[in-house]
Protein backbone atom coordinates (compact mmCIF):
# COMPACT_ATOMS: atom_id res chain seq x y z
CA UNK A 1 0.00 0.00 0.00
CA UNK A 2 1.07 3.27 -0.51
CA UNK A 3 -0.43 6.76 0.69
CA UNK A 4 -0.61 9.08 -2.26
CA UNK A 5 0.52 12.81 -1.95
CA UNK A 6 -3.19 13.76 -3.08
CA UNK A 7 -4.33 11.96 0.08
CA UNK A 8 -1.89 14.17 2.11
CA UNK A 9 -3.09 17.21 0.54
CA UNK A 10 -6.69 16.86 1.02
CA UNK A 11 -6.46 15.49 4.77
CA UNK A 12 -4.55 18.93 5.33
CA UNK A 13 -6.68 21.44 3.11
CA UNK A 14 -9.47 20.35 5.73
CA UNK A 15 -7.49 20.77 8.75
CA UNK A 16 -5.50 23.65 7.50
CA UNK A 17 -7.68 26.94 8.62
CA UNK A 18 -8.07 25.58 12.11
CA UNK A 19 -4.43 24.62 11.99
CA UNK A 20 -2.97 27.88 11.03
CA UNK A 21 -5.07 30.03 13.51
CA UNK A 22 -2.92 27.71 16.64
CA UNK A 23 0.26 28.35 14.43
CA UNK A 24 -0.37 32.01 14.05
CA UNK A 25 -1.54 32.70 17.62
CA UNK A 26 1.29 30.49 18.93
CA UNK A 27 3.86 32.56 16.73
CA UNK A 28 2.92 35.47 18.21
CA UNK A 29 3.00 34.32 21.82
CA UNK A 30 7.09 33.05 21.12
CA UNK A 31 7.54 36.46 19.43
CA UNK A 32 7.00 38.51 22.35
CA UNK A 33 9.43 36.09 24.22
CA UNK A 34 12.00 36.72 21.25
CA UNK A 35 11.58 33.53 20.10
CA UNK A 36 11.65 32.58 16.13
CA UNK A 37 8.92 30.05 15.41
CA UNK A 38 10.02 29.48 11.87
CA UNK A 39 13.31 28.90 13.05
CA UNK A 40 12.17 26.13 15.44
CA UNK A 41 9.88 24.71 12.60
CA UNK A 42 12.84 24.11 10.52
CA UNK A 43 14.82 22.60 13.34
CA UNK A 44 12.28 20.26 13.67
CA UNK A 45 11.58 19.37 10.10
CA UNK A 46 15.52 18.37 9.75
CA UNK A 47 15.00 15.92 12.42
CA UNK A 48 14.84 12.68 11.68
CA UNK A 49 14.12 9.36 13.43
CA UNK A 50 15.08 6.09 11.91
CA UNK A 51 12.70 3.08 12.71
CA UNK A 52 14.11 -0.15 13.55
CA UNK A 53 12.86 -3.26 11.74
CA UNK A 54 11.95 -5.24 14.50
CA UNK A 55 9.50 -2.42 15.36
CA UNK A 56 7.08 -3.29 12.70
CA UNK A 57 5.41 -6.04 13.70
CA UNK A 58 3.67 -6.76 16.80
CA UNK A 59 5.75 -7.35 20.14
CA UNK A 60 5.33 -9.71 23.35
CA UNK A 61 6.37 -10.58 26.05
CA UNK A 62 7.60 -14.07 27.32
CA UNK A 63 3.91 -14.69 28.23
CA UNK A 64 2.66 -14.41 25.09
CA UNK A 65 2.17 -12.62 21.37
CA UNK A 66 -1.15 -11.48 20.01
CA UNK A 67 -0.27 -10.33 16.43
CA UNK A 68 -2.36 -7.49 15.23
CA UNK A 69 -2.83 -8.87 11.20
CA UNK A 70 -1.07 -7.59 8.49
CA UNK A 71 2.11 -7.42 9.68
CA UNK A 72 4.73 -6.96 6.87
CA UNK A 73 5.99 -10.38 5.93
CA UNK A 74 10.11 -9.35 4.97
CA UNK A 75 11.94 -7.15 4.13
CA UNK A 76 10.30 -5.62 1.50
CA UNK A 77 7.40 -4.87 3.61
CA UNK A 78 8.62 -3.53 5.74
CA UNK A 79 10.61 -0.94 4.18
CA UNK A 80 6.86 -0.40 2.53
CA UNK A 81 5.70 0.12 6.03
CA UNK A 82 8.64 2.66 6.87
CA UNK A 83 7.70 4.34 3.72
CA UNK A 84 3.76 5.15 5.25
CA UNK A 85 5.58 6.82 8.00
CA UNK A 86 7.81 8.95 6.23
CA UNK A 87 4.91 9.65 4.16
CA UNK A 88 2.15 10.85 7.07
CA UNK A 89 5.27 12.82 9.07
CA UNK A 90 8.02 13.34 7.01
CA UNK A 91 10.03 12.41 10.08
CA UNK A 92 11.07 8.88 9.65
CA UNK A 93 13.03 8.83 6.37
CA UNK A 94 15.68 5.83 7.50
CA UNK A 95 15.33 2.41 9.02
CA UNK A 96 17.59 0.54 10.79
CA UNK A 97 17.83 -3.66 9.86
CA UNK A 98 18.86 -5.99 11.95
CA UNK A 99 20.64 -9.13 10.71
CA UNK A 100 20.24 -12.03 10.92
CA UNK A 101 16.07 -10.90 11.14
CA UNK A 102 16.47 -9.39 7.62
CA UNK A 103 18.87 -9.96 5.54
CA UNK A 104 19.49 -8.08 2.38
CA UNK A 105 19.84 -10.33 -0.30
CA UNK A 106 19.08 -8.50 -2.90
CA UNK A 107 20.98 -5.13 -1.88
CA UNK A 108 20.06 -3.72 -5.20
CA UNK A 109 16.02 -3.97 -5.43
CA UNK A 110 16.30 -3.53 -1.79
CA UNK A 111 17.75 0.11 -2.48
CA UNK A 112 15.53 1.05 -5.10
CA UNK A 113 12.45 0.44 -2.75
CA UNK A 114 13.73 2.26 -0.32
CA UNK A 115 15.09 5.00 -2.46
CA UNK A 116 11.17 5.17 -4.40
CA UNK A 117 9.93 5.94 -0.61
CA UNK A 118 12.81 9.09 -0.02
CA UNK A 119 14.29 6.95 2.77
CA UNK A 120 18.07 5.40 3.57
CA UNK A 121 19.55 2.90 5.49
CA UNK A 122 20.75 3.77 9.42
CA UNK A 123 23.05 1.83 11.62
CA UNK A 124 23.16 -2.01 11.03
CA UNK A 125 22.67 -4.30 14.16
CA UNK A 126 24.15 -7.32 14.49
CA UNK A 127 22.79 -10.48 17.23
CA UNK A 128 24.46 -12.46 19.18
CA UNK A 129 21.79 -12.46 21.60
CA UNK A 130 20.12 -15.74 20.74
CA UNK A 131 21.39 -18.46 18.57
CA UNK A 132 20.28 -18.73 15.02
CA UNK A 133 19.00 -22.18 13.34
CA UNK A 134 22.22 -23.96 11.52
CA UNK A 135 24.54 -22.01 14.01
CA UNK A 136 27.87 -24.03 14.98
CA UNK A 137 28.34 -22.68 18.16
CA UNK A 138 26.03 -21.57 20.91
CA UNK A 139 26.00 -17.77 22.79
CA UNK A 140 24.11 -19.65 25.89
CA UNK A 141 27.16 -17.95 28.08
CA UNK A 142 28.09 -15.64 26.01
CA UNK A 143 29.21 -13.94 22.57
CA UNK A 144 31.92 -11.54 22.53
CA UNK A 145 32.92 -12.07 25.61
CA UNK A 146 32.60 -15.78 25.90
CA UNK A 147 35.44 -18.25 27.59
CA UNK A 148 36.15 -20.16 24.83
CA UNK A 149 37.78 -18.22 21.47
CA UNK A 150 35.83 -20.51 18.80
CA UNK A 151 32.37 -18.58 20.11
CA UNK A 152 33.94 -15.16 20.58
CA UNK A 153 36.07 -15.75 16.78
CA UNK A 154 32.13 -16.37 15.42
CA UNK A 155 30.79 -13.82 17.16
CA UNK A 156 33.36 -11.36 15.59
CA UNK A 157 32.64 -12.88 12.18
CA UNK A 158 28.92 -12.30 12.33
CA UNK A 159 29.71 -8.56 13.13
CA UNK A 160 32.17 -8.32 10.12
CA UNK A 161 29.42 -9.89 8.44
CA UNK A 162 26.74 -7.19 9.41
CA UNK A 163 29.00 -4.52 8.26
CA UNK A 164 29.38 -6.35 4.88
CA UNK A 165 25.30 -6.11 4.48
CA UNK A 166 25.52 -2.50 5.76
CA UNK A 167 28.23 -1.50 3.28
CA UNK A 168 26.14 -3.24 0.26
CA UNK A 169 23.33 -0.79 1.42
CA UNK A 170 24.82 2.36 2.16
CA UNK A 171 24.76 2.21 6.17
CA UNK A 172 27.55 3.88 7.88
CA UNK A 173 27.20 2.14 11.29
CA UNK A 174 27.63 -1.01 13.09
CA UNK A 175 25.62 -1.18 16.16
CA UNK A 176 26.25 -3.47 18.76
CA UNK A 177 24.07 -4.32 21.68
CA UNK A 178 25.75 -7.08 23.91
CA UNK A 179 23.41 -9.46 26.08
CA UNK A 180 26.86 -11.10 27.48
CA UNK A 181 26.90 -11.59 31.34
CA UNK A 182 25.96 -13.53 34.09
CA UNK A 183 23.35 -15.11 36.10
CA UNK A 184 24.72 -15.67 39.24
CA UNK A 185 27.82 -15.05 41.67
CA UNK A 186 30.63 -16.53 40.68
CA UNK A 187 30.02 -17.85 37.45
CA UNK A 188 32.22 -15.37 35.22
CA UNK A 189 35.08 -13.71 35.71
CA UNK A 190 34.59 -9.89 35.69
CA UNK A 191 38.05 -9.01 34.01
CA UNK A 192 38.35 -11.52 31.57
CA UNK A 193 35.02 -10.96 30.52
CA UNK A 194 35.77 -7.64 30.00
CA UNK A 195 38.82 -8.56 28.06
CA UNK A 196 37.68 -10.95 26.13
CA UNK A 197 34.60 -8.54 25.33
CA UNK A 198 37.46 -5.62 24.23
CA UNK A 199 39.85 -7.86 21.89
CA UNK A 200 36.85 -9.07 20.20
CA UNK A 201 35.42 -5.66 19.63
CA UNK A 202 38.97 -4.71 18.42
CA UNK A 203 38.65 -7.04 16.00
CA UNK A 204 35.37 -5.66 14.73
CA UNK A 205 36.83 -2.17 14.80
CA UNK A 206 40.08 -3.34 12.43
CA UNK A 207 37.31 -3.91 10.33
CA UNK A 208 35.55 -1.09 9.89
CA UNK A 209 35.44 1.40 6.90
CA UNK A 210 37.22 4.34 7.04
CA UNK A 211 34.00 5.99 7.02
CA UNK A 212 31.93 4.13 9.80
CA UNK A 213 31.53 3.98 13.09
CA UNK A 214 30.65 1.64 15.75
CA UNK A 215 27.87 2.35 18.55
CA UNK A 216 28.71 0.56 21.53
CA UNK A 217 25.21 0.16 23.29
CA UNK A 218 24.96 -0.04 27.30
CA UNK A 219 22.21 -2.51 29.19
CA UNK A 220 22.07 -2.87 33.14
CA UNK A 221 20.37 -5.88 32.61
CA UNK A 222 18.80 -8.80 31.38
CA UNK A 223 18.68 -10.84 29.81
CA UNK A 224 21.57 -11.60 32.48
CA UNK A 225 20.44 -11.25 36.01
CA UNK A 226 23.42 -10.91 37.76
CA UNK A 227 26.05 -8.98 35.96
CA UNK A 228 26.35 -7.40 32.08
CA UNK A 229 29.68 -7.09 30.91
CA UNK A 230 28.62 -3.72 29.27
CA UNK A 231 26.44 -2.72 32.16
CA UNK A 232 26.28 1.10 31.94
CA UNK A 233 27.85 4.38 29.82
CA UNK A 234 31.12 4.34 31.97
CA UNK A 235 31.50 0.85 30.99
CA UNK A 236 30.67 1.50 27.02
CA UNK A 237 32.70 4.81 27.36
CA UNK A 238 35.93 2.96 28.45
CA UNK A 239 35.93 0.66 25.45
CA UNK A 240 35.37 3.40 23.40
CA UNK A 241 37.88 5.36 24.51
CA UNK A 242 39.93 2.05 24.45
CA UNK A 243 38.88 1.26 20.59
CA UNK A 244 39.83 4.35 19.00
CA UNK A 245 37.59 7.62 17.46
CA UNK A 246 34.99 5.44 15.81
CA UNK A 247 33.86 3.75 18.59
CA UNK A 248 31.10 6.25 20.51
CA UNK A 249 28.13 5.07 22.95
CA UNK A 250 24.49 5.08 22.11
CA UNK A 251 22.01 5.60 25.28
CA UNK A 252 19.47 3.84 25.11
CA UNK A 253 16.86 4.95 27.49
CA UNK A 254 15.65 2.25 28.74
CA UNK A 255 18.65 -0.04 29.77
CA UNK A 256 19.38 2.46 33.15
CA UNK A 257 18.76 1.31 37.19
CA UNK A 258 15.59 2.83 38.41
CA UNK A 259 15.98 6.61 38.82
CA UNK A 260 19.40 7.59 36.79
CA UNK A 261 19.45 10.86 35.72
CA UNK A 262 19.97 10.36 32.08
CA UNK A 263 20.20 14.42 31.13
CA UNK A 264 23.49 14.06 32.70
CA UNK A 265 24.71 10.85 31.42
CA UNK A 266 23.94 12.52 27.86
CA UNK A 267 25.67 16.18 28.88
CA UNK A 268 28.70 13.56 30.14
CA UNK A 269 29.17 12.29 26.74
CA UNK A 270 28.49 15.43 24.76
CA UNK A 271 30.87 17.33 26.10
CA UNK A 272 33.45 14.16 25.70
CA UNK A 273 32.33 14.06 22.24
CA UNK A 274 31.85 10.44 22.32
CA UNK A 275 28.08 10.43 21.95
CA UNK A 276 27.01 8.42 19.18
CA UNK A 277 22.98 9.04 19.28
CA UNK A 278 20.28 7.52 20.99
CA UNK A 279 17.41 4.92 21.15
CA UNK A 280 13.95 6.02 22.19
CA UNK A 281 11.49 4.42 24.44
CA UNK A 282 9.59 5.40 27.58
CA UNK A 283 9.11 2.66 30.78
CA UNK A 284 7.79 2.97 34.13
CA UNK A 285 9.51 0.25 35.31
CA UNK A 286 12.46 -1.46 33.76
CA UNK A 287 13.45 -1.77 30.42
CA UNK A 288 9.71 -1.59 29.33
CA UNK A 289 10.40 -0.37 25.60
CA UNK A 290 6.74 1.54 25.98
CA UNK A 291 5.92 4.44 23.49
CA UNK A 292 7.60 7.58 23.93
CA UNK A 293 6.92 10.23 26.02
CA UNK A 294 3.92 8.36 27.54
CA UNK A 295 5.16 8.08 31.16
CA UNK A 296 7.78 10.51 31.51
CA UNK A 297 7.58 13.19 29.36
CA UNK A 298 9.56 15.63 31.33
CA UNK A 299 12.42 13.47 31.80
CA UNK A 300 12.37 13.26 27.74
CA UNK A 301 12.37 17.02 27.80
CA UNK A 302 15.08 17.34 29.98
CA UNK A 303 17.10 15.16 28.43
CA UNK A 304 16.35 17.36 24.83
CA UNK A 305 17.55 20.67 26.82
CA UNK A 306 21.04 18.45 27.22
CA UNK A 307 20.90 16.80 23.51
CA UNK A 308 20.17 20.62 22.29
CA UNK A 309 22.87 22.35 24.77
CA UNK A 310 25.82 19.93 23.56
CA UNK A 311 24.72 20.27 19.78
CA UNK A 312 25.47 23.74 20.01
CA UNK A 313 28.40 23.64 21.97
CA UNK A 314 29.56 21.14 19.39
CA UNK A 315 28.37 23.23 16.75
CA UNK A 316 26.44 20.47 15.13
CA UNK A 317 23.08 19.76 13.88
CA UNK A 318 20.32 16.94 15.04
CA UNK A 319 21.69 14.72 11.64
CA UNK A 320 25.38 14.34 13.09
CA UNK A 321 23.37 11.87 15.65
CA UNK A 322 21.74 8.51 15.49
CA UNK A 323 18.20 9.14 16.75
CA UNK A 324 16.24 5.57 16.56
CA UNK A 325 13.18 4.36 18.44
CA UNK A 326 13.81 1.13 20.05
CA UNK A 327 10.62 0.44 21.43
CA UNK A 328 7.88 -2.62 21.46
CA UNK A 329 4.26 -2.78 20.54
CA UNK A 330 2.78 -5.66 22.49
CA UNK A 331 -0.77 -4.02 22.05
CA UNK A 332 -1.11 -0.86 19.92
CA UNK A 333 -0.87 -0.96 16.24
CA UNK A 334 2.96 -0.71 15.69
CA UNK A 335 2.35 1.99 13.33
CA UNK A 336 0.38 3.93 15.36
CA UNK A 337 2.79 3.35 18.44
CA UNK A 338 5.78 4.85 16.00
CA UNK A 339 3.72 7.74 14.89
CA UNK A 340 3.03 8.66 18.61
CA UNK A 341 6.70 7.65 19.21
CA UNK A 342 8.18 9.87 16.82
CA UNK A 343 5.83 12.70 17.51
CA UNK A 344 6.31 12.70 21.27
CA UNK A 345 10.60 13.14 20.13
CA UNK A 346 9.50 16.37 18.46
CA UNK A 347 7.69 17.56 20.89
CA UNK A 348 10.25 17.28 23.42
CA UNK A 349 12.76 18.58 20.86
CA UNK A 350 10.85 21.83 20.19
CA UNK A 351 10.40 22.34 24.07
CA UNK A 352 13.77 22.17 24.32
CA UNK A 353 14.85 24.58 21.35
CA UNK A 354 12.49 27.13 23.62
CA UNK A 355 14.50 27.35 26.47
CA UNK A 356 16.20 30.65 26.96
CA UNK A 357 19.51 29.79 27.21
CA UNK A 358 21.46 33.02 28.35
CA UNK A 359 18.30 33.55 30.88
CA UNK A 360 19.46 29.90 32.12
CA UNK A 361 22.94 30.13 32.27
CA UNK A 362 22.28 33.92 34.22
CA UNK A 363 20.12 32.52 36.69
CA UNK A 364 22.80 29.41 37.19
CA UNK A 365 25.65 32.42 37.97
CA UNK A 366 23.43 33.59 40.46
CA UNK A 367 22.53 30.69 42.19
CA UNK A 368 18.53 31.70 41.33
CA UNK A 369 17.53 27.83 41.85
CA UNK A 370 13.72 29.53 41.25
CA UNK A 371 14.25 31.38 38.06
CA UNK A 372 16.11 28.41 36.74
CA UNK A 373 13.43 25.55 37.38
CA UNK A 374 10.89 28.29 35.68
CA UNK A 375 12.73 28.52 32.62
CA UNK A 376 13.12 24.95 32.14
CA UNK A 377 9.14 24.45 32.92
CA UNK A 378 7.74 27.46 31.25
CA UNK A 379 9.68 26.01 28.18
CA UNK A 380 7.76 22.20 28.90
CA UNK A 381 4.70 23.86 29.34
CA UNK A 382 4.39 25.02 26.15
CA UNK A 383 2.16 23.59 23.93
CA UNK A 384 4.31 23.21 20.93
CA UNK A 385 2.24 20.93 18.90
CA UNK A 386 1.31 23.84 16.47
CA UNK A 387 5.17 23.74 15.74
CA UNK A 388 5.48 20.37 15.39
CA UNK A 389 2.10 20.16 12.77
CA UNK A 390 3.53 23.19 10.29
CA UNK A 391 7.13 21.10 10.30
CA UNK A 392 4.83 18.08 9.07
CA UNK A 393 2.58 20.11 7.10
CA UNK A 394 5.67 22.67 5.55
CA UNK A 395 8.05 19.18 4.62
CA UNK A 396 4.85 17.40 2.86
CA UNK A 397 3.19 15.19 5.62
CA UNK A 398 0.24 14.96 7.06
CA UNK A 399 -1.13 17.53 9.97
CA UNK A 400 -2.48 14.68 11.99
CA UNK A 401 -0.35 11.54 10.37
CA UNK A 402 -2.46 9.43 13.23
CA UNK A 403 -5.90 10.75 12.09
CA UNK A 404 -5.09 10.44 8.41
CA UNK A 405 -3.54 6.55 9.11
CA UNK A 406 -7.18 6.04 10.24
CA UNK A 407 -9.32 7.45 7.65
CA UNK A 408 -7.33 5.36 4.92
CA UNK A 409 -7.52 2.40 7.21
CA UNK A 410 -4.06 1.89 6.18
CA UNK A 411 -4.66 -1.34 9.13
CA UNK A 412 -6.99 -2.89 7.21
CA UNK A 413 -5.46 -2.17 3.45
CA UNK A 414 -2.44 -3.74 4.81
CA UNK A 415 -4.71 -7.09 6.17
CA UNK A 416 -6.32 -7.11 2.96
CA UNK A 417 -2.93 -7.33 1.21
CA UNK A 418 -1.08 -9.17 3.35
CA UNK A 419 -3.44 -11.32 5.35
CA UNK A 420 -4.75 -11.28 9.06
CA UNK A 421 -2.45 -13.61 10.82
CA UNK A 422 0.85 -12.69 9.49
CA UNK A 423 3.56 -12.67 11.76
CA UNK A 424 6.58 -10.06 11.53
CA UNK A 425 10.12 -11.50 11.38
CA UNK A 426 11.72 -10.49 14.49
CA UNK A 427 12.00 -11.89 18.41
MN1 LIG B 1 18.39 -0.22 22.10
Amino acid sequence: MKIEKYQVDQHNDSLFSKHNNQFIFLKEQLGEQGINANDIVKQLEAFQVAIPSWALGTGGTRFGRFSGGGEPRNLEEKIEDVGLLHTLNRSSGSISLHIPWDIPSQAESVISLASSLDLTFDAVNSNTFQDQKDQELSYKFGSLSHVDKAVRKQAVDHNIEVIKYGKELGSKALSIWLSDGSCFPGQSNFVKSFQNTLESLQEIYAALPDDWKVFVEYKAYEPNFYSTVIQDWGSSLLFCQKLGAKADVLVDLGHHLPNANIEQIVATLMMEGRLAGFHFNDSKYGDDDLTVGSIRPYMLFLIFVELVEGMKRAGKGSDAFAWMIDASHNVKDPLEDLLQSVEAILLSYAQALLVDRNKLEQARQQNDVVLAQQILQNAFRTDVRPLVRESMRLSGGALDPIGLFRNLQVRSELMNERGRVTVATGL
